[in-house]
């Protein structure tokens, strides 16, 4: 039968499970990769599992979120990092080398194969047509284990890409178009496969772009073809031995086809404060610009900063706003050096960053109060750039480079001398000097030290599930709450691996007495539950959004939908992920409301119904869960820690 790509490497991965969409299916990762903000938690906690060292064909463990260090944190944490890939044969990627996502695709990333990493931009590797996955780091771990990786079998939808880009148009605006059709929520259990003829003359870097902002769409990840542009990359990163040819067959089957003409493509944006909230520039030209941050993960190729860079040679940047440059990696960096364009782009009045996630995470860079912010990054929810007032918009690095020199939203296309389109270069600068322990992948150096210092805190344990859920309202949130609602990321980055301390801050922006309340009602015995609208835990892949709830004693969640890595995270730490049986029930409850669940057990043993009693309104409304059998395990164990240590899993 004719298969399509997201068929025939599901079908050459396949463990046990079924490929019908929507069935469970357990399929083998070849690749593993890891960052230091989610990477500390799933080392913790492949280190529990007891095992001597990792069984993927690949695991790295990149350093790319936290690298400011102010205090001892982080360094403490890189440390950590670093002797525990040693020991059980991880490649580890030093602070300096680069982001994860950008340094996986120029050095790693292999056509066919399986790639599953502790962020939700692991997807990224859908441009060199990997089905990269990213999920939370438990699964990470379990996988570089040698276990597989369970998830729903999803439907494919096509996205046939026709006609060319004209200059000043980008692959950040083909990705903003496929976000302006299918929006941020719904899209949970969906592959998107790219294919069409406009793809051949998009690079892998451009590719990449569009897959890795797949992941505000919630589908579980993005892919292209692997053909002669891949081969062309790969050759340049003298890796054509990793080269093979993949695409899908003459007739394979598609759930569903959006068709996009490219030629017809403006420069658009993600207004605040949502990735799915799209205008054109057109709509917004004139408008008053303060800052402009270039890179991320999503555009700091090579090809995005030259085409920056050529933009702003022999010119300024606008007097009235700050522009920095954060580029992917240090290949990149080099690059630029070796052109000269870093000089072109500090005599503009650049300022240049780290090549780190930095300001993307709201590390630093916040704008002022109010400011409206050009970014190229993938997320702009309120907040998450460190400053809660800020209007933060997501804009291809064109559309950047046009606001940095006139200090307003201006079409890239209207500007004098628009450079012509850069190519990728037939070599690029190579120098894995930075990835130690390379010698001892897969092996690792039994007895080598593992070194803890005191930012680095014990994985807090599940308890089996309880018969019954006597329990309170401890929040009722609204649609679309992000991880980064739940888990605040930037300052509070640092206690990543402090699992009491960063409990202080679950919700603190959404509700400053969260912490307390929930404190408080666990101490006495209830049990805390968290009330939410649709697409529940969208954005990052933070297991901390699960595990210090769950250290908190929140019991379950009752949403109207939740997003699917969250949905995951929830029931590896033990808490139960409740959705409206009829959403109009949200209406009817209140916060701080008393809630029962009699037999929540039954229902998790069973069918995953149960009817919830309002003990406050003297109501009754149902919910449902629908769990596979592994997922049941899992819950009433306590989480997935606690099943793989009962030996039940
Ligand atoms: C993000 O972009 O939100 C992050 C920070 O990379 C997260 C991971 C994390 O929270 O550490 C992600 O995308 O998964
Ligand atoms: Fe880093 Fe931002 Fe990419 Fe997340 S989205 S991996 S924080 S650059």
């Amino acid at each position: 039968m004719a298969q399509n790509i997201v068929e025939k490497i599901l079908a050459a991965h396949r463990v046990s499970g079924d490929l019908t969409p929507g069935k469970e299916l357990a399929i083998r990762i070849d690749q593993t990769l890891t960052q230091d903000a989610t990477g500390t938690m799933a080392y913790l906690q492949f280190e529990s599992m007891g095992l001597d060292r990792v069984k993927a064909d690949l695991a790295v463990s990149y350093v790319d979120h936290n690298t400011i260090q102010v205090g001892f944190e982080n360094a403490d944490d890189h440390a950590y990092l670093k002797s525990v890939a040693k020991r059980y044969g991880v490649v580890f990627s030093r602070p300096g080398n680069g982001i994860c996502h950008q340094l996986n695709l120029e050095r790693f990333g292999k056509p066919g194969a399986t790639l599953l990493g502790s962020d939700s931009h692991t997807p990224t590797g859908g441009g060199i047509c990997m089905l990269s996955i990213g999920a939370g780091g438990i699964d990470v771990a379990v996988a570089m284990g040698g276990g597989p990786f369970y998830l729903t079998s999803p439907k494919v939808t096509l996205v046939k890409l026709n006609g060319t880009l004209n200059a000043g148009v980008s692959a950040k605006d083909v990705i903003l178009k496929v976000l302006s059709v299918y929006g941020t929520n719904g899209n949970v259990g969906r592959v998107l496969e790219y294919g069409g003829p406009g793809i051949a003359a998009l690079g892998v870097p451009a590719r990449a772009t569009i897959t890795n902002m797949g992941a505000e769409l919630g589908v579980t990840t993005s892919v292209f073809p692997s053909d002669q542009t891949t081969r062309s990359f790969l050759k340049a990163q003298d890796r054509e031995a990793d080269w093979t040819e993949l695409i899908s067959d003459e007739g394979a089957e598609y759930e569903q086809v959006l068709e996009i003409n490219m030629s017809e493509l403006e420069p658009m944006a993600a207004c605040p404060h949502s990735p799915g909230n799209i205008a054109t520039i057109a709509s917004l030209a004139g408008k008053k610009v303060d800052q402009v941050l270039i890179g991320s993960c999503t555009n700091s190729s090579y090809r995005d900063l030259k085409t920056v860079a050529l933009m702003l040679k022999g010119k300024k940047i606008h007097s009235d706003v700050e522009v920095s440059i954060a580029p992917g990696s240090r290949q990149v960096v080099e690059m630029l050096g070796q052109e000269g364009l870093l000089t072109d782009l500090v005599s503009a009045g650049v300022r240049i960053l780290e090549n780190a996630c930095g300001f993307c995470i709201g590390n630093h860079m916040s704008p002022g109060t109010d400011a409206v912010s050009l970014r190229t990054s993938n997320r702009n929810f309120e907040g998450r750039s460190g400053t809660m007032s800020a209007q933060a918009y997501l804009v291809s690095p064109e559309t950047a480079a046009a606001a940095a020199l006139t200090g307003v939203f201006a079409d890239a296309r209207t500007l004098d001398n628009l450079p012509a389109e850069v190519n990728e270069p037939e070599h690029f600068a190579i120098d894995d000097s930075m990835f130690l322990f390379k010698d001892t992948a897969g092996k690792g150096i039994p007895g080598t030290e593992i070194v803890r210092g005191p930012n680095i805190s014990d994985v807090p344990a599940g308890t089996p599930m309880l018969q019954k859920i006597d329990g309170v309202i401890v929040i009722k949130v609204g649609d679309k709450i992000t991880t980064d609602h739940i888990m605040p990321a930037g300052a509070r980055l640092k206690f990543r691996s402090n699992i009491p301390r960063y409990s202080e801050c679950v919700f603190e922006n959404v509700d400053p007495d969260f912490y307390t309340n929930a404190v408080t009602n666990r101490d006495k015995g209830l049990h805390n539950i968290i009330v939410a609208g649709l697409s529940y835990g969208q954005g990052s892949s933070r297991e901390h959004a699960a595990m210090c709830p769950m250290y908190l004693g929140v019991k379950a969640v009752i949403a109207k939908s939740i997003e699917r890595i969250h949905c995951a995270n929830l029931i590896n730490f033990g808490i139960v992920p409740f959705i409206f049986d009829d959403p109009k029930s949200y209406d009817t409850i209140e916060q701080s409301d008393k809630l029962v669940i009699e037999e929540l057990k039954i229902s998790v043993e069973g069918d995953g119904k149960a009817t919830v009693c309002n003990v406050t309104q003297g109501t009754t409304f149902a919910v449902k869960t629908d769990l596979s059998d592994r997922q049941k395990t899992i819950l009433l164990n306590g989480g997935l820690l606690a099943a793989v240590g009962a030996g039940v899993l």
